[in-house]
Order: structure tokens, then sequence, then C-alpha cells
């Protein structure tokens, strides 16, 4: 007999979304440990109900039978589940055992994208640092955004004052390299971003998109140009040089804070219309319309995202593009690029956490380091090079170099070859696989909530906090717990000084206090963690506002355009031709709405349905190949080679192919069974290890050259 008046009752609760940067609201409906409904929160106020396929997902990560909650440690073939006290002990011994041995910079720690979503990580990761005492600190941003943070730091003082483009109020946005109908926004976090760019054109402004696919933002825009990889520069350069030539600079309420006016027009001298259009593709009159359009809205941003980060130029691009707003006059005005005012982690001068760059060079290549970082670039070269500072032992914290970092195989030695290897991370996956000891956090659901790097990127002033859905299972640690406590080891291991960091809702409640809406500014209704807990759809803290030049970080307190090793790379770009006479094809890499990078294939319902990890080529080019679509066709580049589908598009324009990144599950040892059923290879088995932005040390992920021939049968 069933009682009814048993059953637990459901509760409906309210949550941001934490899987990509769009941060939309969702609500949760539990019934005791069962989820029964995941939907839009129409109630957030910056959101607005909207969701993408994936949120549904979260209750699929939540009951993944393959996803581990106790830590595992590999004994021979297999994997041995041990306590978290034997974990804990084994880690911080073999740390400390390395680093005695061969230094404290032996000790390398990798930390992936998903820790910019997870506040306790933000918080705690820090200490493991601290504790360890490494300066092998690689991540993520080398494969990503670390030109944007260079370029604010250089220009602005602060690596995280970084202009978002006000798409709720421009007039006219050029879209260069990003396609934010699949990514659903990067370094502008946007929710619902169809219907904000379909409002751009309602409200009779535009929008431009230069890609080199016809992506699903491009379908929708006023105007879509291909572009060939890796080529940007250019572009943006004579965008420059037409602000100046045609006399469209404006530089408007920032003259007084500015440097280098006359320098930025020095270097774009030459870089003509005609000139970017026989390297980029573009037609010169195009180029010209681009620059008077921004001139002439009221109201212009230009954007650029991954695609013009993760290439040779990608330093240049980003501050090329802060100069074009800058001559439009549009930095820091409403419809233009504008600074965020988050509730946590409001920049101002004096700020920490400005950034650092090239203190230090890496051991092999020499590369440099950006806020204690050095490039994903030289991971394997550093763990594989014998000598004084050799890396032997590795920390990767929610990251999956393998198939996210370039030339994976090499990567896949390396991590094959240390002394000892943890993942904190609760899949084993193509990356943990290598690991002695597996520390698996709680699952997202299991744990609060709070956008620390988000709210301050995002088009809207908006501050959101969230209480768990579930309590976590018995004896689980969070991410943040694990820190502290594997910190709390190495340091008395290493005979440190070590106090263990307060929970994080305890830091974000006295950053909340302390903060721009805190009661030390003197607000109104000071924010404070209590007060935010009263609004669980998120509180809307207004547009985006002016006043830029009170906060620049700068030590003169003005905006540096004349940055030296920037203007020394246009003289680079002026002795660079792309070479269109040559077989080669270039790799792009491809996006998809139900996919987030590597680690959330294995899940049914976002897996299923049309695959979308075939190779992409132009008709023609299959043509010139004489290859047959839908046949297997071998990709082959510097480092390595692939077999795959390859898929007749004339999305992709001619001499370009695309591959998205993060498949290729079925590597041997693999526990995530069903995205190791997928079909599809791994990206980055092509990409180069041995091509990087100069300036920054930024992988090259993107405009690859490879061949590509019939597999053998
Ligand atoms: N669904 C989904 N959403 C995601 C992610 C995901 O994997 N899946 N990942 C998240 C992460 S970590 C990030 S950083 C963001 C990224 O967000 P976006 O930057 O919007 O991401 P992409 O879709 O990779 O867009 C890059 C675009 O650049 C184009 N491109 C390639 N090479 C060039 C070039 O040389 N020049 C120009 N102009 N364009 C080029 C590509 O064709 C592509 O359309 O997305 C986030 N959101
Ligand atoms: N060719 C090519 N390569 C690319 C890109 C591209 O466009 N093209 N994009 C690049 C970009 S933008 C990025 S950001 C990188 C991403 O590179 P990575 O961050 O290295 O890779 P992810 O695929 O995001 O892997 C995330 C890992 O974190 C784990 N994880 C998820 N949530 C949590 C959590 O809450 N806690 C912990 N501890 N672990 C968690 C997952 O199981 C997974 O193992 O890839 C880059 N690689
Ligand atoms: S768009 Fe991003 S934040 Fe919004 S539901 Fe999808 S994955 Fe979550
Ligand atoms: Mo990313």
């Amino acid at each position: 007999m069933t009682d009814s008046t048993s059953l637990p009752e459901v509760i409906t609760h309210h949550r941001a979304c934490h899987l990509c940067e769009a941060i939309c609201g969702l609500e949760i409906k539990t019934q005791g440990d069962q989820i029964l409904s995941i939907k839009g929160d129409k109630e957030d106020p910056f959101s607005r109900g909207h969701i993408c396929p994936k949120a549904t997902a979260l209750q699929d990560l939540h009951f993944d039978p393959d996803r581990l909650k106790h830590p595992v440690k590999r004994v021979g073939g297999g994997w041995q589940q041990i306590s978290w006290e034997e974990a804990f002990d084994a880690v911080a011994e073999n740390l400390v055992r390395v680093q005695q041995v061969s230094g404290n910079n032996s000790v390398a720690i990798y930390s992936g994208n998903p820790n910019v979503h997870n506040y306790g990580s933000m918080t705690h990761g820090g200490i493991l640092r601290k504790a360890l005492q490494t300066q092998s600190n690689y991540s993520a941003t080398s494969l990503d955004q670390l030109p944007h943070q260079l370029i604010s730091y250089a220009m602005y003082g602060h690596q995280a004052l970084i202009p978002i483009p006000d798409i709720d109020r421009t007039q006219y946005m050029l879209i260069i390299g990003g396609n934010p109908l699949a990514s659903n926004g990067s370094i502008m976090t946007v929710p619902d971003v169809t219907k904000r760019l379909k409002a751009i054109q309602r409200r009779g402004g535009k929008f431009v998109v230069v890609d080199p696919r016809r992506t699903e933002t491009a379908a929708i825009a006023d105007e879509h140009h291909f572009i060939r990889p890796g080529s940007d520069a250019f572009l943006l350069m004579a965008i420059i040089n037409t602000l100046f030539e045609e006399n469209l600079v404006t530089t408007g309420h920032l003259t007084p804070v500015l440097d280098g006016l006359e320098a930025v027009r020095q270097s774009a001298e030459g870089f003509t219309a005609e000139m970017a259009s026989e390297q980029t593709g573009i037609a010169a009159n195009s180029i010209r319309q681009m620059a008077r359009d921004m001139a002439a809205a009221d109201g212009a941003v230009c954007y650029g995202r991954m695609g013009v980060s993760v290439q040779s130029f990608g330093s240049l691009c980003q501050w090329a593009i802060q100069i074009i707003n800058i001559l439009t006059g549009s930095l820091d005005v409403p419809g233009g690029a504008l600074v965020t005012s988050p509730a946590f982690g409001y920049i101002k001068p004096g700020e920490s956490g400005a950034g650092s760059f090239g203190r230090r060079h890496t051991r092999v290549r020499g590369l440099p380091e950006f806020s204690g970082e050095f490039p994903s670039s030289v991971l394997a070269e550093e763990i594989l090079t014998p000598g004084e500072g050799q890396v032997r032992a590795l920390i990767t914290r929610a990251g999956n170099p393998v198939l996210s970092a370039p030339n994976g195989n090499e990567i896949d030695r390396a991590l094959e070859s240390l002394d000892f290897m943890v993942a904190v991370d609760f899949y084993i996956n193509e990356t943990t696989r290598h690991a002695d000891i597996i520390l698996p956090p709680t699952g997202p659901l299991e744990h609060d909530h709070y956008d620390i790097a988000f709210h301050r990127l995002a088009v809207r002033n908006t501050t959101r906090y969230n209480e768990p859905v579930f309590e976590p299972e018995a004896d689980t640690r969070h991410d943040w717990e694990i820190y502290n406590e594997l910190s709390a080891r190495i340091s008395a291991l290493k005979n440190l000084d070590f106090k263990p960091l307060p929970s994080p809702d305890l830091m974000l409640d006295r950053a909340l206090q302390h903060g721009h809406y805190g009661k030390a500014a003197g607000a109104e209704q000071a924010l404070s963690l209590d007060v935010l807990k009263q609004y669980p759809h998120g509180l809307d803290l207004g547009p985006l506002q002016s006043g830029l030049a009170e906060r620049l970080c700068t030590e003169d307190g003005r905006i540096h355009m004349d940055v030296d090793y920037l203007l020394a790379d246009v003289q680079r770009l002026r002795e660079t031709r792309v070479d269109t006479d040559t077989d080669e094809l270039l790799l792009i890499g491809r996006r998809h709405v139900r996919s987030n990078n590597s680690w959330m294939h294995n899940f049914q319902r976002l897996v299923k349905g049309k695959p979308r990890w075939q190779l992409l080529m132009h008709p023609e080019d299959l043509k010139k190949h004489q290859l047959v679509d839908n046949s297997l066709v071998t990709i082959q580049s510097r480092v390595g080679e692939v077999t795959t589908t390859v898929s007749a598009s004339d999305e992709v324009m001619p001499g370009v192919v695309s591959l998205p990144h993060g498949w290729g599950h079925k590597r041997k040892g693999v526990h995530m069974s069903i995205a190791a059923e997928q079909q599809g290879v791994s990206c980055n088995d092509l990409t180069d290890d041995g091509r990087f932005d100069p300036v920054s040390g930024n992988a090259v992920l993107n405009g690859v050259p490879v061949k590509v021939f019939a597999a053998a049968p």
C-alpha cells in the first residue's frame, strides 16, 4: 500500500545555471531526492525565462552513475575506492616528496574552465598554490581569453577591467570571431542573446558578423563577411587606418586621459583597406564601411571573442578592438563598451588582482608569465624536457587538457611520464585517467552558487545568490573543502603556517558588505548575503554606467594606447603575408549549443540526434581534393592525424575546414560510458602546441594548416 500523504513534498528551487557564461535563472522542482523538472526562471530579471538544452541535463549530471563521489586510487589497470583521510594524506605526501627531491616548481597546477563557474573553487583555489609555493601554474586562460586580460592590464591597468558590449542599447555591433548563438556569449554575459541581437535590428540598428563560417549568429546578422582565419589583425588595422584617413576619429569625454593617439595613427599607416582586403578576403569597401558605420552610429561597439583571441595575433587583435572603440567614441558610453559595476569585485584604483606580466619566462621556450601563470601550450614540454625545474608532478583541477589544449597526444605522453598526478574532478576522463588519485568534489546542485566571474562581465549589472538544491551526500567534499584540507596537510609537511579559509559564503558576505553596494559604500539598502538571499531570482542593479576615467588602475590613471610590445607586434604584422598559394586547408573549430567543451557528452539527451562532429568542408574543396561527401578522410597537421567523416558544407569558406573540439572519448581507460560510445575525434590531436601568440603566449587553436585526404580503406 502506498500512502500519498507520505510522499515527500514538492519543492521549487531557484538557481542560476552555472554551465556557461549566460548564467540563466532556473526553476528546479524536486521531490525528495528526485528532480521533477528544470525550467527557465521567468522571474529572473536578467534571463527572463531563457534556457538552453544543457540546463535540463543538469539532472543527468546529478544522477550520472559514472560521476565519482569518493576518492579513488589507481591500482594496476583499475581503480580502488579509498577514504578521504587516506587520499588527502597520500596526495600531500607525494606532492611534498616530489618537491623535496626536485624543487617547489616541479609540482604544477592546471586549472580548467569550470573553476570559474564554481565560486568555492574561485575563493579557495589560490591557497593550494600558496601551500605548494609553486610558480608552475597553468590554466584554460591561455587557451582562451588571455589576450583580453593582458590588453586590459596593459591599457586600463587591471586584467578584469574589461569593457563589455552594451548590447541592449547599441545601434551597431561588429562581432568578430564570436558565435554567441551557440556559445551563449562569452566575456559578455548575456542570457537570451538571440532576442537581444534581434532587438538591435528592431530598433533600427544592425549587427555584422566576421567569421570564416556562416555561423548561427551570422545567419541572423544584417551582414556576414567570411574572413581568412588568422588574418583579422589586418582588418582591424585597416579600420583604424580608415578612421584616421577619413577624419572619423572622435575620442569624446575620454580624450583628457588618452595617451598615445599619434603612435596609434602612425602604427596604422599603410594598412589600407585594399591591402587588408587581399589578406582577409573581405572587400575593401566593406572594410571602409565598417569604419564609417562604427563612427556614425549613435552607440556602436566592436566585440571580438575566441576566434580573434586564439590566433597568432590574438593580443594585437584585442588591442586593436579596444583602439577602434576608443577612436569611434564608443568606449564608456551607453550603447558602446562599458565596464561593469558588480556587487563583488568592483574594480577601482588600488584593487587587488590587477595582474602582472613577464616577471618570469618558461624554462624551455621562454614564454612570459601572466598573473602568475605560464601558457598551457608549454605544459607538455615542461614535463617532458629534463633539467632543473622540470615538472614531475601535476594537479589538475576541473580541467581536461588532453582534449582541450593543443597537441593532446603530446600531453597524453607527458602525463603518462609524471612521477605523481592528482585530479580534482568527478569524472575519469581523457586527462584524469592518468592520475594516481582522483579527489571528486560534490556535484553543482549540492552546493550554493554565486557568479563571481560573470556578474563582472555581464551586459547589465545584476547579482544573484542561490542555496544548494540538494544536501551533499554523506562523506563527500566540496571543491573548496578539498583545497582547504589538502593545503593544510601540505603546509604541515612543509612546516608552513596555515590557516584554513572560511567557507565561501562567509567570504562572499564580507565582500558584498565591503563592496560597491555594501554598507561601506553607504548604499541605501546595503547589500549583504542576508539581503541577497531575499532575491532568489536575482537582483537587477541597472544598466552599465559610464565612469571609466575614475576607475582606471594604471599608475598614472591614464589609458595607455601606445603599449610598446603591441606597437612592436604591429611591425610583425607588417612583415606577415598570408600564403594563398598553398594546398593546405586552414582548420577552425565549431561550438554547438548542446556541447560544453569536452565534458558534457555523457548525457544521452545532449548527444542524441544528428551527429555534429564531422569535418565541414566547402564543396569546391571536396572537388579540388577529389574527396567524396560523407566519406572517411584523414586530416593531417604537423603534430598528428585523425580520421573522421567529411561533410560538404558551404557554411565554411573555401580553403577552411571546421572540426569541433572536445570530442574523442574513445581513448583507453575513459570511464564515461555514453561519451565513450560517441563517434568523433579530438580536434586538439591536430592543433599545434608550437603555434602561439608570441606576445601573450596564448595558444593558437584556429587557422591551423592541415592536409585532408581520403582515408586508407
Ligand atoms: N554550447 C557551448 N557554449 C559554450 C562553450 C561550449 O563549448 N559549448 N564553451 C564556453 C567557453 S569556455 C567559451 S570561451 C565561449 C566561447 O564563445 P565564442 O567565442 O562565442 O565561441 P565560438 O563559438 O568558438 O566562436 C568563435 C568563432 O570564431 C570563428 N573563428 C575561427 N577562427 C577565426 C578567425 O581566425 N577569425 C575570425 N574572425 N573568426 C574565427 C569560429 O568560426 C567561431 O564561429 O563559449 C562558452 N560557451
Ligand atoms: N581546438 C580547440 N580547443 C579548445 C577550444 C576551442 O575552441 N578549440 N576552446 C578552449 C577553451 S575556450 C577552453 S575554456 C578550454 C577548456 O579546457 P578545460 O577547462 O581544460 O576543459 P573542459 O572540457 O572544460 O574540462 C572540464 C573538466 O572539469 C570537470 N568539472 C566540471 N565541473 C566541475 C566542478 O565543479 N569541479 C571540478 N573539480 N571539476 C569539474 C569536468 O569533469 C572536466 O574534466 O578548452 C579550450 N580548447
Ligand atoms: S545558456 Fe548557458 S547558462 Fe543558460 S541554460 Fe544554457 S548552459 Fe545554462
Ligand atoms: Mo573558454
